[in-house]
């Protein structure tokens, strides 16, 4: 047997064995998580087959409408999850208004706030995407159906968060504020078992990741920063390799491995990112932070932020610790010397 064979579900529940007054529903509810990201896996698997087996127009073989990957895995997230009795309330990055659970389903204690496929730009040509989670408890009393209010949380209420990486393989990495913890999806036996237990980021770089695109929009301070990374210097710092997805999920999973900072920043077209903090930002941020990592807006943690809508875009700067830390110096910096002007 191999040495690591603990599956997630085993790791969870032992994780919660710890807690003598866990009622065990963190654990079934990650487990119809985890049931969700093995559909959502073997579909994105199947993507580029559409055309050669025939799944031309809207319709399939059998007739039935072709689903875009993100509408399908929207739907395969509010079906696997809305019956188990956990959550109260749901929201979607791919739904405008929160996502009620269907009446005659028992309402749960739990808030669930999702992005079932990120990466859109990447699912028609063959690179990875992800899936992104973030549990909270409920605020508003039991029993009754979940409201605006449970999902408006700052991410620091977060109970769970997690992210499934569909690319060479498929990674589910979670964390309960336990530490952070991979789990690869072995094709053969269906089964999410452990390959990166108690994941910390190094404290160090080697990494950058933005869309350097943007760069005529970019304002000064991280203009400097960026080249202050791409500088060799004479005290043995070697310059950062660029390395970026577009895809929020695996850019941030490599660098956790790896070392390295994400950055979608505040530009003079967008003074508010591009990300959702509900749910890209905030789940994001709670792994990283677990891993030993830091996340901010360019002034505050990323956690902290009160959210005020569903859809609300913030700019992220997330990684290791110490080019978090250069970065937030460079935004600073730069917002001193234009107070002054
Ligand atoms: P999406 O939710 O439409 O998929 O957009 C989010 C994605 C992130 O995964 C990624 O980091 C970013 O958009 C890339 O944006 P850009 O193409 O502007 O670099
Ligand atoms: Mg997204």
């Amino acid at each position: 047997m191999p040495k690591n064979f603990m599956t997630l579900q085993r790791h969870i529940y032992e994780g919660e064995k710890r807690h003598p007054e866990a009622t065990g529903e963190l654990s079934s509810l990650l487990s119809d998580l985890s049931l969700a990201a093995k559909v959502i896996s073997l579909e994105v698997n199947k993507a580029g087959l559409v055309d050669i087996l025939g799944f031309t127009g809207d319709k399939n073989v059998h007739g039935e409408k072709v689903k875009k990957l993100d509408v399908f895995a929207h739907e395969i997230m509010i079906k696997a999850l809305d019956h188990g009795g956990h959550f109260c309330v749901m929201a979607s990055e791919e739904e405008e208004d929160i996502i009620h659970i269907p009446e005659n389903h028992e309402i749960g204690k739990y808030v669930l706030l999702f992005d079932p496929l990120d990466g859109s730009s990447n699912i028609d040509v063959n690179i990875s995407i992800g899936t992104i989670f973030s549990i909270y408890r409920r605020v508003t009393p039991d029993g009754e159906p979940g409201t605006l209010e449970d999902c408006l949380q700052p991410g620091m209420n977060q109970v769970a968060a997690g992210y499934i990486v569909y690319g060479s393989s498929t990674i589910l990495v979670y964390t309960t504020g336990e530490g952070v913890h991979g789990f690869t999806l072995d094709p053969a036996f269906g089964e999410f078992l452990l390959s990166h237990e108690n994941i910390k980021v190094p404290a160090k770089a080697r990494i950058y990741s933005l869309n350097e695109g943007n760069y005529k929009y970019w304002l000064p301070g991280l203009k400097k920063y960026i080249k202050y990374i791409q500088d060799a210097d004479n005290r043995g710092r070697d310059p950062y390799s660029s390395r970026y997805i577009g895809s929020m999920v695996a850019d941030i999973h490599r660098n956790l491995i790896y070392g390295g900072i994400f950055i979608y920043p505040a530009d003079k077209r967008n003074p508010s990112g591009k990300l959702r903090l509900m749910y890209e930002c905030n789940p994001m941020a709670f792994i990283v932070e677990q891993a030993g990592g830091r996340a901010i807006d360019g002034k505050r943690r990323i956690l902290e932020i009160q959210p005020e809508s569903l859809h609300q875009r913030v700019p992220i700067y997330i990684g290791s610790p110490e080019a978090v830390d250069t970065v937030e110096k460079f935004l600073r910096i730069e917002d001193e010397i234009s107070s002054l002007s």
